[in-house]
């Protein structure tokens, strides 16, 4: 680990300070204007922390899986478009700094670090989602190039990056065994970025379909071996989905806070809501089910953090699974203790119940996730490790 404990306090005191002065104030109009706001990502990349995924010698501080874990995590709690808007660099520049040569780490990632160049990860395509295998952007060799053919959907940052990582098919007929991946400088002739979507929640970070009309791709630029990139990209899913677990836990957190603030100020029958036992047992089970989730988050980027084991991999979805299904729930139940207020806009505990929707389904569904967890029980039994910690 590039970074010790003291120098990871410090990032995060700076991170509160960015949230609660710059980020915070911000949050309730960024989701009204659905605008992505580069004033806040130029001050996060002024504290540098877009380098915390970037080793030293590409112009990094890191790479660091966990701090980045905790900024998002806190950067959710005012803000889960913004959260993502910060974490989804480290899902886009990861490919790279697993599978880049040295000549595209060294183009590529010190603009990255410097928040410079924003990077997008271009896996998902109308017809492959869930079954990230079956992708069929075409990507075809010719001399010193590979000239790619298709169309992403639902791809973070895709109107605003400077580099993309397009995972396209080099043989049709060969599955997983067929997917690379190549990074793209935005301005190359055939990239054609199209519309961005306007989503139920998360507005503020765009997400966008991108169109590839022979587009030409130096053979430079491929990430590994040819055929080598559907690992690259499930090694990167592996932490992107403890991410994904860190926003939604982050805006869960301000969902159950609030709550408990407001039942306890709000007086109905003559006392504060939260001594009536309909409310008090809803909040006990809100409260319940993020301090699960959070455990269960934090073991398993402790497991990650260890090697990148296929049980390791099972855990970031487990952690995913529940940490997005209870966030689901408990902002859901936000709602329901501001009854009407909760329900304006003049209260955000609806923008967290409309943003933590996503998080259900990005970095792969929670059906999913329920695949992956069952296939590795049915072949290796429970994962679990006798006598962890304790
Ligand atoms: N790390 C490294 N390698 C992995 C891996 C992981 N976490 N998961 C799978 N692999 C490897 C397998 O070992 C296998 O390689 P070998 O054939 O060499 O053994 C290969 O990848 C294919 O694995 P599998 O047979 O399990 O692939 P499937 O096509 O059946 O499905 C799932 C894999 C469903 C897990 C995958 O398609 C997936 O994650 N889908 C969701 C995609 C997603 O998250 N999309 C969100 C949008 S991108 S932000």
């Amino acid at each position: 680990m590039a970074i010790d404990k003291a120098q990871r306090e410090q990032i995060l005191e700076s991170v509160d300070r960015l949230v609660r002065d710059k980020i915070a104030p911000r949050a309730a109009e960024i989701d009204a204007r659905d605008e992505f706001p580069r004033d806040l990502y130029k001050a996060a990349a002024e504290l540098g922390l877009f380098g915390l995924w970037i080793p030293e010698e590409y112009g990094g501080i890191g790479p660091d899986m966990v701090t980045p874990l905790l900024i998002s995590e806190r950067i959710a709690r005012v803000s889960a478009s913004f959260s993502l808007s910060f974490s989804n660099c480290g899902d886009a520049c990861t490919p790279i700094v697993i599978g880049g040569s040295e000549a595209l780490k060294r183009r590529f990632l010190p603009g990255i670090a410097a928040g410079e160049i924003i990077p997008a990860f271009c896996l998902s395509e109308p017809g492959g989602g869930s079954d990230a295998a079956a992708i069929t952007t075409r990507a075809v060799r010719d001399g010193d190039h590979y000239v790619i053919n298709g169309r992403k959907m639902w791809i973070t940052n895709g109107s605003i990056a400077g580099v993309y990582t397009i995972f396209a098919k080099t043989d049709p007929d060969a599955g997983h065994k067929g997917v690379s991946a190549f990074v793209v400088p935005r301005d190359t002739p055939g990239l054609v970025i199209g519309r961005d979507e306007t989503l139920i929640g998360l507005h503020g970070s765009p997400t966008t379909e991108l169109t590839f009309e022979n587009l030409r791709v130096p053979v430079a630029n491929r990430l590994g071996e040819e055929g080598e990139a559907f690992k690259i990209a499930m090694e990167t899913l592996d932490e992107a989905r403890l991410n994904c677990s860190a926003m939604a836990l982050g805006a869960a957190t301000s969902a159950v806070e609030q709550s408990i603030a407001y039942a306890k100020e709000r007086v109905q029958f003559g006392k504060p809501i939260i001594e009536h036992q309909g409310l008090q047992f809803l909040v006990a089970e809100m409260a319940t089910g993020l301090t699960a989730a959070r455990a269960l988050w934090k073991e398993s980027i402790r497991k990650l953090e260890r090697g990148r084991t296929r049980e390791a991999s099972v855990h970031a979805g487990m952690a995913k699974l529940i940490a997005t299904d209870v966030a689901m729930r408990v902002t859901t139940d936000a709602v329901q203790v501001f009854g009407a207020n909760g329900l304006s806009r003049n209260y955000p505990v609806e923008r967290l119940m409309r943003d933590v929707k996503a998080f259900q389904i990005f970095d792969g569904t929670n059906q999913i996730q329920k695949m992956v967890i069952g296939r590795y029980c049915q072949k290796n039994g429970l994962p679990l490790e006798e006598g962890i910690d304790l």
